[in-house]
């Protein structure tokens, strides 16, 4: 029998997130039916507003889970910060409102934050496209788009610290830099011998390296292209990434940075260990047979080929091994230290253990004692025993060699359990309490599992314990800190790649839609829609406010690219005009409401540089500086130093503007540039 709306509101309706609504609420909303109006028309209290809107209790409930009010920024208890999928940003979300709160450019110019429109972002992005195929074979200066997928925030004793994040470009092998203090962009590395990545990117539990793998493998130098599918086994390889992060800056350090050399399995998704694996990696690959497709030429496609063994495997790394011996048995390859395959067999860096085939993710519990495989096409995850995995290694509990002569585990020895989830099963996170979370692909579902030892024994252990259905095609998920030592629970987000019917139309590209889940309530319950309309987000990692310490203005003459003060920046009253010959060189000042100097006066081919210092000191006090016909639009947060350098090689007079509506004088805020 349905409940009425009255009903709901007088009675009592227990939450998950650990919140009770009922009597109070009730009493609450009837004290306020003062019969208050607003613009949408809708009159009287609470009850009838409900009543008025259609909701039902059970969405009310849910509104008052996620309800972030005016002014109460606080009650958003988490920041996510995801993938922007092929927009190549990074997504700025709270959590219980799923509000976006900004796009941060990484690999994509980004016009309103002035970020690769002729200021030093474009240096960062042209220094992020270095290798083959890059600038010289592309149409643009550098790379101009990504595949943005798995951020990595940067990590003490495996928790969160807020400091930096890193995020890899799917499509091209390259690794970001964000910075938490400003959330902008400091470096873009396009790593050595990795044509593409994917899912192998984390950083190890103190943030002592930030790891990128090969999806794809790469051919190796020297090799001929046009036989190279014929000869695959020998001509292509994978490669494990250990870029060591500076922590004062977060950058990364080449001189200690390495790779370890992997067979061309196609390795995917990946894990750091932590607690009691610290010091070890675990790989997954998909394609063991090293199928090649070749459809029209007589062979099979490659989604059969890669399908055709029981079993892949996993690629269990040890770091801290290959630590000591890069020294003094690596090659360097294009600039890079390699560990190459048969020195990390013979120094025991590298085996592999059986996983089901063409397995999707591998995620490290909590307490780093166990890996969730999930099978994609296996109704199953496979729980691996840190443990046992070490054990096995010790006793030399090998079930053959592959044909590199990395040792393969025996799959008995290292598996401590196996639980049905459902269909389609990609990605695991966890809760505090000892519980895994798994996305299931194929099932448009969500299914939560019990652990073994410490967590849960006996007949406990390894078991199903609650699925809700998701809208629909679920990729990743994310729990609160769910991939720490310390997940929070609470809340679960689903990262759904098709939407169908859960946004209003918006014509034949649909966007992706998040849903924000319930964790603390006896069963997993939906509590929002989020679209997406800006890109194929594909993880996230959801991190607590209060660990996020971001500056509110910059220390004055601040480049944002060495967080420091720059020599060129200006104070009030320095700014000037320096020529010499056709160099000329522009220091100039950014306030409320103009730029000083406001009139440049140039001759055609003059080679210049504009010093620009935003000398504000009011937060939120943002300039842009813009100059038409020439591509340049930058934006000046207050404190902030840029500098834009160009030729003026078009003659004519162009009105410089501002493009932050800044002040009530914001439309005087403009200057001319003269080209003679
Ligand atoms: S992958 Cu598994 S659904 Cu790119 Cu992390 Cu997307
Ligand atoms: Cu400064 Cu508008």
């Amino acid at each position: 029998m349905a409940v009425t709306r009255r009903e709901f509101i007088a009675g009592s309706a227990t939450g998950a997130a650990g919140l009770v609504v009922g009597g109070v609420l009730g009493k609450t909303l009837s004290d306020e039916g003062d019969g208050a109006s607003g613009p949408s028309g809708l009159t009287g209290d609470a009850n009838s507003v409900a009543e008025a809107r259609g909701l039902s209790p059970a969405e009310v409930v849910q509104a008052l889970k996620t309800v972030v009010p005016p002014g109460r920024p606080d009650m958003d208890e988490f920041y996510i910060l995801s993938s922007g999928g092929h927009s190549g940003q990074i997504l700025v979300m709270g959590v219980p409102s799923m509000k976006i709160k900004k796009v941060v450019g990484v690999f994509t110019p980004e016009p309103w934050q002035g970020f690769g429109f002729g200021n030093e972002s474009d240096g960062l992005l042209a220094e992020g496209t270095t290798s083959a195929g890059g600038p010289s074979t592309s149409a643009h200066r550098y790379l101009s788009w990504a595949d943005t997928h798995h951020p990595a925030i940067s990590e003490t004793e495996g928790e969160y610290d807020g400091r930096f994040v890193y995020i890899n470009d799917r499509a091209n092998g390259r690794i970001a830099m964000v910075d938490m203090r400003d959330f902008k962009t400091k470096q873009i590395y396009d790593v050595p011998n990795l044509q593409s990545s994917h899912g192998g990117v984390f950083v190890t539990q103190n943030t002592e390296y930030a790891h990128i793998s090969t999806k794809t493998p790469t051919l190796i130098e020297g090799a001929d292209p046009a036989t190279s599918l014929e000869n695959f086994a020998d001509v292509y390889r994978g490669y494990s990434t250990f870029l060591a992060v500076d922590q004062e800056t977060g950058r990364f350090d080449l001189a200690r940075s390495f790779q370890v050399e992997l067979p061309p399995y196609t390795q995917d998704l990946a894990d750091s260990g932590k607690l009691v694996s610290h010091g070890w990696v675990f790989l997954n690959s998909y394609n063991s047979e090293m199928a090649t497709g070749g459809n029209l030429e007589g062979k099979p496609p490659i989604e059969v080929g890669a399908s055709a063994n029981d079993f892949d495997y996993m690629h269990i790394i040890n770091w801290q091994k290959a630590e000591q011996v890069v020294g003094s048995r690596s090659v360097v390859i294009n600039g890079m230290r390699v560990i190459p395959l048969d020195v990390a067999v013979e120094e025991g860096i590298l085996f592999l253990a059986p996983e089901p085939r063409s397995p999707h993710g591998v995620d490290v519990s909590p307490d780093g004692g166990y890996l969730c495989v999930a099978g994609k096409l296996d109704p199953y995850v496979t729980i691996y025993s840190f443990e046992k995995m070490l054990a096995a290694i010790e006793a030399q509990d090998f079930e053959k060699r592959d044909q590199y002569g990395i040792p393969v585990l025996n799959y008995d020895s290292v598996v401590s359990g196996r639980v049905e989830v459902g269909a389609g099963p990609l990605h695991t996170q966890y809760d505090a309490d000892g519980h895994g979370y798994t996305s299931l692909f194929l099932e448009s579902a969500v299914a939560k599992f019990t652990l073994g030892e410490p967590y849960f024994s006996g007949d406990q252990a390894y078991k199903l314990v609650d699925k809700v259905p998701v809208h629909y095609n679920i990729g990743h998920l994310c729990t609160m800190e769910g991939d720490t030592t310390k997940p929070q629970g609470k809340y679960l987000i689903a990262l759904n790649k098709w939407s169908i019917d859960r946004h209003s139309p918006v014509g034949t590209l649909n966007p992706q839609n998040f849903q924000l889940v319930d964790l603390g309530g006896e069963v997993m319950e939906v509590l929002s829609d989020t679209p997406i309309g800006m890109a194929e987000p594909h993880y996230v990692q959801a991190i607590r406010a209060d660990r996020i310490k971001a500056w509110d203005l910059y220390p004055p003459g601040t480049n944002p690219l060495t967080m420091q003060p720059d020599p060129n920046a200006v104070a009030q009253g320095e700014e000037r005009i320096e020529r010499d010959g056709n160099r000329v060189e522009v220091f100039m000042s950014v306030t409320r409401s103009q730029f000083k100097p406001d009139i440049l006066r140039l001759n055609q081919g003059d080679q210049v540089t504009l010093h620009l210092t935003n000398i504000e000191t009011t937060p939120d006090a943002t300039h842009g500086f813009a100059i038409p016909r020439h591509n340049v639009s930058v934006s000046l947060d207050p404190g902030e130093y840029t500098r834009i350098d160009f030729v003026a090689d078009v003659q004519g007079s162009f009105a410089m503007y501002c493009t932050e509506f800044c002040s009530a004088l914001h439309l005087e805020m403009q200057g001319w540039m003269l080209v003679a």
